[in-house]
C-alpha cells in the first residue's frame, strides 16, 4: 500500500484507507495552456493512480475544472474572447497535452459551472448550519463556525501558520483580508454577486458566481462522499485553498468527525529564470510549445520525474537534456538485451530487482527519483536482461513508454 506523506500531521499515511481509493486533485483553471508546473503536479498524482492500482485498489480520481473565475474572466477580456470558449479551448488543450505526457486522465473531471446544482446544494448545508453571512450582496463564510479551522496548515500543524500568515497568504492567493464588513479577516467567500458584466447565475444566494474553496468542497463530496483518501494539489494551495475547503466541508457535514480527506498531498513548485512558474508572472514553460518543437513526451515526463515531487525545482533546458540522455540510454540497453521473449525474460533477476524497487520507491511517498535510479543502474550494469519484464515497469508504474 502506498503511503504519502500527509501535510496536515507531517507524517507517512497509508493513501487508502479501503478496497477503493477514493482521490481529489484541484484542477486547472483554464485560462492558459499547460505549463511544467502543473505538469509535474498532475505527473505525481498520476504515479500515486498507478501505485494504487498496482496494489490492486480500485481508484475513483476526480479534478475539477475552475472554468467560471476572476482570471480566466479577465484573460477572455484582454483577449477580446468568450470566456466560455476559453476555457473550452484550454480545457481540450489541457487534456491532449496529459494524453501526450501518459497522464491517465481522471474519473471525473468536472466543471464548475456544470456543478453550480451541486455547489448550490452544498451552500444552502451552510447556510443551514448558520455559517454563512452577506456583505453587501456577497455571501461569506464564517470561520468562526469551525473550531477545528486550521487543522490542515495552522499551529501544531507540520505548516504551522499563524494568524498574521494566513492573512498575507489569503492576500495573495486570491482572498481579500482587508474588505470591510467582514467578520472576521480571514472569512472566505462562497457566494458573488452579480457584477455587471460578468457571468451570472440565479441560484438561493441570488444571481452570482459561486467561490472558489466552495466549488471543489462541494465537488469532491459529490462525487467521493463526505469522507475521502486523499486532496492533491500543488503547495500553493494548502492555504487558503485546501483550509477552506476542508473548513467549509467540516461545518456542512457536521457532526461527522470525518468529513473531506483523509490525507493532504502538496506538490512543490516547480519554478523557471529564478521565480515560481506562474501564468499572472508570465515565465512559463509549456508542454505544447515543447510538443511542437519535437521534444519526445517521454522526454518531459522523465524531467519531471528525476524530482521528487514534494521539492521544490527549477526548470533548465539541462534538466531535459539529462531526461533526453536518459531515455536514450534505457532505450539503447533494452535494444542490447538478446532474445525479449517475455517467459524467458521475467524469470531474470536484475529485472525482478528492478521492479520491486520501483515498487517500494513508489510505496514510499512517490519516490520517482529512486525508482528512475533503480532503471539507471539496470540500463547501465554490464548485461542488462530482463527487457521485457523492464519495459512493463517502466510503462505501468513509471508511465514511460520505452
Ligand atoms: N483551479 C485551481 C485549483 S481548484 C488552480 O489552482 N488552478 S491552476 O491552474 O492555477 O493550478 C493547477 C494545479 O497546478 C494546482 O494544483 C497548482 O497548485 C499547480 N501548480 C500551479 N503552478 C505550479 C508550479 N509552478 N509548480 C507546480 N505546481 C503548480
Ligand atoms: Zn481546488
Amino acid at each position: 500500500m502506498p503511503r504519502l506523506r500527509d501535510t496536515a500531521s507531517g507524517e507517512l499515511t497509508p493513501a487508502a484507507a479501503h478496497a477503493t481509493a477514493t482521490i481529489y486533485a484541484c484542477g486547472i483553471t483554464p485560462y492558459d495552456a499547460t505549463h511544467i508546473g502543473h505538469a509535474a503536479t498532475y505527473a505525481a498524482w498520476d504515479l500515486l493512480v498507478r501505485a494504487l492500482i498496482d496494489a490492486r485498489r480500485d481508484v475513483v480520481y476526480v479534478q475539477n475544472v475552475t472554468d467560471v473565475d476572476d482570471p480566466l474572466l479577465e484573460r477572455a477580456d484582454r483577449d477580446g474572447v468568450d470566456w466560455r470558449e476559453l476555457a473550452a479551448l484550454e480545457i481540450d488543450r489541457y487534456r491532449a497535452d496529459m494524453a501526450a505526457l501518459r497522464i491517465l486522465p481522471p474519473a471525473h473531471l468536472v466543471g464548475a459551472v456544470e456543478a453550480l446544482p451541486v455547489i448550490e446544494r452544498f451552500g444552502a448545508r451552510l447556510a443551514e448550519r448558520g455559517a454563512l453571512y452577506g456583505v453587501d450582496d456577497d455571501v461569506y463564510f464564517a470561520k468562526s463556525a469551525d473550531p477545528a479551522f486550521g487543522a490542515l496548515s495552522g499551529p501544531g500543524t507540520a505548516s504551522g501558520y499563524d494568524i498574521a500568515e494566513m492573512a498575507g497568504l489569503f492576500a495573495e492567493r486570491g482572498g481579500d483580508p482587508g474588505r470591510s464588513g467582514k467578520k472576521d479577516p480571514l472569512d472566505a467567500l462562497v457566494w458573488r454577486a452579480e457584477r455587471p458584466g460578468e457571468p451570472a447565475w440565479d441560484s438561493v444566494f441570488g444571481r452570482g458566481r459561486p467561490g472558489w474553496h466552495v466549488e471543489c468542497a462541494a465537488i469532491a463530496s459529490e462525487y467521493l462522499g463526505v469522507a475521502f483518501d486523499v486532496q492533491a494539489g500543488g503547495s500553493d494551495l494548502v492555504f487558503p485553498h485546501h483550509e477552506m475547503s476542508a473548513s467549509h466541508a467540516r461545518v456542512a457535514f457536521a457532526p461527522d468527525p470525518h468529513a473531506f480527506a483523509r490525507v493532504y498531498a502538496h506538490a512543490g513548485m516547480v519554478s523557471y529564470q529564478g521565480e515560481k512558474m506562474s501564468k499572472s508572472l508570465g515565465n512559463l514553460v509549456f508542454v505544447n510549445r515543447l510538443l511542437a518543437d519535437g521534444v519526445d513526451p517521454m522526454a518531459i515526463r522523465l524531467a519531471l520525474l528525476a524530482h521528487h515531487y514534494r521539492s521544490d525545482w527549477e526548470w533548465t533546458d539541462d534538466v531535459l537534456a539529462e531526461a533526453d540522455a536518459r531515455l536514450s540510454r534505457w532505450r539503447m540497453a533494452l535494444a542490447r538485451v538478446p532474445g525479449s521473449d517475455a517467459s524467458a525474460s521475467d524469470a531474470s533477476a536484475s529485472a525482478v530487482a528492478v521492479l520491486a524497487e520501483v515498487r517500494a520507491a513508489l510505496s514510499e511517498d512517490l519516490d520517482a527519483p529512486r525508482a528512475v535510479a533503480a532503471l539507471d543502474r539496470w540500463a547501465d550494469g554490464p548485461e542488462p536482461d530482463g527487457a521485457d519484464l523492464v519495459r512493463r515497469t517502466a510503462d505501468a508504474l513509471l508511465g514511460i513508454a520505452l
